[in-house]
């Protein structure tokens, strides 16, 4: 067993995919998605794995903090937290700009910066010791991982010269505009994948169309339980309605309305619980969340919730209140996959399937085998660390779709404005 290996170097590579046009309150997802991948290599070819946003602003600071961790024990996973706050300091803020996910702050991006290395270090330390990740993370306790169906309303196809559709050929999804084109959705993709809950992001038709949606949902599935996600473009009042009137068709109503006390107010007369990625998005928001009653379930999500030990943190004292645990994501590869399911794999208080954005990326990858959607749900790998292996193939490929395509942040509302140059960003809208 080689326990004393430290890290020879950090290498930080900006990768883009293409990304059908997916729809949400902010606009359109553009033909590219940025992420970074991380990798901390060690002697004799051990590496361990990171994926986090690859948007310039995080890039910038991913960078900055990669050579100050040469020479980091994998294990000494307090001491990387000291390296990236010797290098980030104390006020270094960079906003959201990889999708909804509400505010930011100094504490917000450390935890968003630490979170990939220390997903590295727990694939080197679990490669090191012969264990999985699930086992640094308190063992399994359940073998399987359930994921949701993520269903969008979308275009058919990018209308831009510059759509990345060429890599994955024809979108099998198709246009996706009213409740008949995302039924048919969800059916592909639960025929597909066999998911066995359902999300609909929501804020981008009036409410009462997406209200009818969730009828159709329901008639087409009865027995999945349900989820819709407007991302805060609706007002207390509109949020309110909305709720009565889907009471009994939801397991949650997802980040309805903007601010803690806006969601405050919903969630008192509200039927269902309410579920966020918007409000309590970091350790500073915890106290006046949970005190409001704002919501009844956090989706936590590992790259902005300091890496998995932390989320796991994050879970128990979502215990301690009473509240329910689920997992947010955004546009994502392979290896994010693998660390949400070694996650989820390992906590005792998930009680929702997970969110993943997985089958839009239409099978493309950085891994030699990305884990199978199966059932609906990720098996927990049991081989050393992550489980999973960078195809270095693959990851020149989509650095080079990085290099080319021109995009380095995300910008949903400009792609949109490019398309229809009235539209705007209103949180509320309805
Ligand atoms: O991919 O358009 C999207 C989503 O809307 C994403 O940006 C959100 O962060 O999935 C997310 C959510 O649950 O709010
Ligand atoms: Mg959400």
């Amino acid at each position: 067993m080689r326990v004393r290996e430290t890290v020879r170097e950090a290498v930080v590579t900006p990768v883009a995919f293409p990304d059908p046009p997916l729809l949400n309150s902010a606009g359109v997802h553009q033909p590219w998605a940025l992420r970074a991948v991380i990798e901390l290599r060690c002697g004799d070819g051990l590496v361990g794995l990171g994926e986090t946003y690859g948007d310039s602003a995080h890039l910038r600071l991913l960078r900055a903090v990669a050579p100050a961790l040469t020479g980091l024990d994998p294990f000494d996973t307090h001491g990387l937290l000291r390296r990236v706050r010797a290098v980030l300091g104390d006020d270094t803020d960079t906003p959201d700009r990889h999708g909804l996910t509400g505010g930011s702050s100094p504490q917000k991006t450390t935890l968003r910066v630490l979170s990939p290395f220390e997903v590295a270090c727990l694939d080197l330390q679990g490669q090191l010791i012969g264990r999985p990740v699930t086992d640094l993370l308190g063992g399994k306790v359940r073998g399987e991982v359930p994921y949701s169906a993520y269903l969008f309303h979308k275009w058919a196809a990018h209308p831009g010269a510059d759509a990345g559709e060429e890599a994955y050929g024809e979108d099998p999804y198709g246009e996706a505009l009213d409740p008949d084109g995302i039924v048919a959705q969800a059916k592909r993709m639960t025929d597909t994948y066999g998911f066995r809950s359902i999300k609909l992001k929501g804020g981008v038709l009036p409410p009462d169309r997406e209200v009818e949606t969730i009828r159709a949902l329901r008639a087409a599935f009865p027995d999945h339980p349900l989820r819709l996600d407007p991302n805060a473009a609706w007002t207390v009042e509109t949020s309110r309605r909305v709720a009565a009137e889907t009471e009994g068709l939801l397991e949650y109503l997802e980040d309805p309305t903007p601010g803690i006390d806006g969601m405050a107010e919903v969630a008192r007369g509200a039927p269902m619980a309410l579920a966020t990625n918007m409000v309590v998005v970091s350790p500073d928001d915890i106290p006046r969340g949970f005190a409001e009653r704002s919501v009844g379930v956090v989706l936590a999500d590992h790259h902005y919730w300091g890496g998995l030990r932390r989320t796991a943190e994050l879970a128990g004292i979502c215990r301690t209140f009473g509240i329910g645990v689920s997992m947010h994501s955004n546009s994502h590869l392979g290896i994010s996959l693998a660390a949400m399911t070694h996650l989820g794999g390992a906590l005792p208080e998930l009680s929702y399937a997970a969110d993943t954005h997985t089958p839009w990326q239409y099978g493309v990858d950085v891994l030699t085998e990305p884990l199978p959607i199966t059932d609906g749900s990720v098996a927990v790998p049991d081989r050393p660390g992550l489980g999973i292996s960078l195809d270095p193939d693959a990851l020149a490929r989509l650095h080079e779709n990085y290099l080319r395509c021109g995009i380095r942040d995300r910008d949903d509302t400009a792609y949109m404005r490019r398309f229809d140059p009235s539209y705007r960003k209103r949180r509320p809208r309805w």
